[in-house]
């Protein structure tokens, strides 16, 4: 079985949210569309508390887009965004929920952020994601959503680790571009360790 994994649709990565990422809306139609073409519909949430270290507003004197290390590891500043309970977290309107199996949540703990789907970003505390595909024997995986370059390409580079059959549906999904160029690097990286780089026509042909 093959399951459609639809990562963080939810109003911060928005336009108009706290973390907009350019053009997010565009993929609502193709993750609503697409969904019928899967037996299984997973979604994840990016899932912060009020306290998050990945939040400028935490650190006095640190701005959005700012770089610090966080318990350790390399972190990127970002707006105050999806905070647990808050409308910013909660999936898009427009966003045909009715099918979602589950819901991963990321990014839950204070100290770690999590781009992930499935781990932490030190790669200590998983979502639960892998143990929910292994015990079902799901080894093919079709990933969309926001942000490309982040919460997707890193889902992406865990998901070949873990030696699923990885395919990004680049149609739905839009990246930040933080950097100019890091949507190319990602979809480079994705494309080195093996992930499937494809349109959501080539899916409509086939089923
Ligand atoms: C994400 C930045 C901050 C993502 C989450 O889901 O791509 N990006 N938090
Ligand atoms: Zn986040």
């Amino acid at each position: 079985m093959k399951a459609l994994i639809i990562v963080d649709l939810q109003n911060d990565f928005l336009p108009g949210g706290a973390l907009p990422v350019p053009h997010g809306d565009e993929v609502i139609p193709v993750a609503n569309e697409l969904q019928r073409h899967f037996e299984l519909v997973l979604a994840t949430k990016d899932w912060h508390p009020p306290d998050h270290g990945s939040f400028a507003a935490n650190h006095p004197g640190k701005k959005p887009g700012d770089r610090i290390i966080l318990n350790g590891i390399d972190q990127i500043l970002w707006p105050v965004h999806c905070v647990q309970n808050t409308r910013g977290a909660e999936f898009a309107p427009s966003f045909d929920t009715s099918r979602i199996a589950h819901v991963f949540h990321k990014g839950i703990e204070r100290n770690i952020d999590s781009y992930s789907t499935f781990f932490d970003n030190a790669h200590r505390r998983h979502t639960g994601l892998a143990h929910y595909l292994k015990e079902r024997s799901i080894k093919d995986i079709y990933l969309l959503g926001l942000a490309l370059d982040y919460c997707v390409k890193d889902s992406a580079l865990d998901a070949r680790q873990l030696g699923l059959n990885t395919h990004v549906i680049l149609d739905g999904c839009r990246g930040i571009d933080l950097e100019p160029g890091d949507i190319d690097r990602a979809l480079d990286e994705m494309k080195r360790v093996g992930a499937v780089l494809l349109q959501s026509s080539d899916l409509r042909d086939k089923s």
